[in-house]
């Protein structure tokens, strides 16, 4: 069997950047990446046959670990009857069923096959039913990579954007307002710079895509009392925290009601899957029923539905949250104590089994404090961990994620491993 290092040599010739998508590429830690050749609980087996405790999991969708039995067992019986029918299949009703049942925000809903679609999904609708062109997006929030939202700050930051990726239209681009993250007064001005254009705003509640950042008290109160006024849909972005914090995501433990929310991940039980839905009066513009348009040839697949049927119902039996937290807290604690310890400025802000690691003496509550860490000694940390045996996010401005397999010994050994690795810095 090839190596990671002709497997690598071989994808880069006929893949860009030997990588299906940007991150898996190490250009943030430097180094190659590995191949994984199996995966199984709360490790990854590479193609050079390295066992690795894994804190990526998929990007979030293994909260129950790799391959649990349950998930597998639910595709396999899926399998026997096909894979795809292009025809509406009892799945879609009991995922539906099982997503308006978690989430009380979301009346109807919507499946598609990632979190971009979601989200680009959702901006249209939010269009659609408020007939405004304008969208409001935070700095450092990621919600896939549809055109609108692959927008920087612009030069007038409060009234447009500008193009955050080549290919993306300045037109496209101009419509997008790009907000400091946990800045009410921000938000404030950007509605008050557009009066009655703002068609919805859209935000990672918890956001994960800078690292793991929480909001401030009060914040996210703030933004929907600012959508209310101003007429504009409040888009919770959920792909990652959605059933990973809470049952009911974020939007249960801050008590918060959006008008739509996306989800993805954790929802297809590591298979192609995205939804979105919320309030039936924006939802039913939805075609066939409205004017707004959205489809999908694999949207709502048997096999993706059946593995995260079975995800879901796990998560409604286990309830594992508390525990989820527990394992973050130990792992963030251990991380403290050894950077304590070494006299190196760490920041770990965490929830559940949600956390990041910064190197920085200054909280991190948006995206410049989070780029104002360390990550040229991330890139050292990431790659001692990963000689040892543990695989972070290959990113410093990535979230950490674990599972209910990473109880018990992974996570003490992981904790091992983290700080010798801290204190080798
Ligand atoms: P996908 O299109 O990758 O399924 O979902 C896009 C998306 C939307 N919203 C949020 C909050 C997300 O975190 C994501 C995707 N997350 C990244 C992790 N940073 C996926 C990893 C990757 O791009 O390879």
């Amino acid at each position: 069997m090839s190596s990671s290092e002709s497997l690598f040599a071989r994808a880069q010739q006929l893949i860009p950047g030997g990588v299906n998508s940007p991150v898996r590429a190490f250009r943030s830690v430097g180094g190659a990446p590995f191949f994984t050749r199996s995966a199984k609980g709360a490790t990854l087996t590479t193609a050079d046959g390295k066992e690795l405790i894994d804190f990526v999991c998929t990007w979030g969708p293994a909260i129950h670990g790799h391959n649990h039995p349950r998930i597998k067992a639910a595709i396999a019986a899926a399998l026997e009857n096909g894979t795809s029918f292009g025809t509406p299949n009892p799945y879609e009703v009991q995922m539906a069923e099982l997503i308006v049942k978690f989430f009380p925000s979301i009346q109807k809903v919507r499946m598609c096959n990632s979190g971009t679609e979601a989200t680009m999904s959702a901006i249209r609708l939010a269009r659609g039913f408020t007939k405004r062109d304008k969208i409001i997006k935070f700095a450092g929030c990621y919600h896939g990579h549809s055109d609108s939202l692959l927008v920087a700050a612009g030069s007038g930051a409060l009234t447009h954007g500008n193009p955050d990726s080549a290919g993306v239209p300045a037109a496209f681009a101009r419509e997008t307002v790009v907000l400091s993250y946990n800045d009410v007064a921000a938000l404030n001005a950007g509605f008050a710079a557009n009066p009655g254009q703002i068609a919805c705003v859209i935000l990672e509640p918890y956001i994960g895509n800078v690292g793991f950042i929480k909001p401030d008290a009060g914040y996210l109160q703030a933004v929907r009392k600012a959508c209310t006024a101003n007429g504009a849909v409040l888009i919770f972005d959920e792909v990652m925290t959605g059933f990973r914090l809470a049952r009911g995501g974020v939007q249960e433990i801050e008590r918060i009601v959006p008008d739509l929310t996306c989800l993805g991940k954790i929802i297809g039980g590591g298979l192609p899957v995205g939804a979105f839905g919320g309030r039936a009066d924006i939802m039913d513009l939805l075609a066939p029923l409205g004017p707004v348009y959205q489809a999908g040839t694999l949207s709502g697949n048997p096999l993706a539905l059946a593995a995260g049927i079975a995800a879901l119902q796990l998560l409604d039996e286990l309830k594992p949250y508390a525990k989820l937290d527990a394992l973050g807290r130990q792992v963030c604690a251990a991380a403290l104590a050894a950077a304590k310890a070494k006299g190196i400025p760490l920041q770990a802000p965490q929830a559940g089994s949600m956390f990041s690691l910064f190197f920085t003496p200054t909280p991190v509550r948006d995206l410049p404090t989070a780029l104002a860490s360390d990550a040229k000694l991330f890139g050292k940390f990431f790659h001692a961990c990963l000689a040892d045996g543990v695989y972070l996010p290959p990113s410093a401005y990535e979230s950490w994620f674990l599972s209910t397999a990473h109880e018990g010994a992974a996570v003490d050994r992981a904790c091992e491993i983290i700080t010798k690795a801290i204190k080798s810095l």
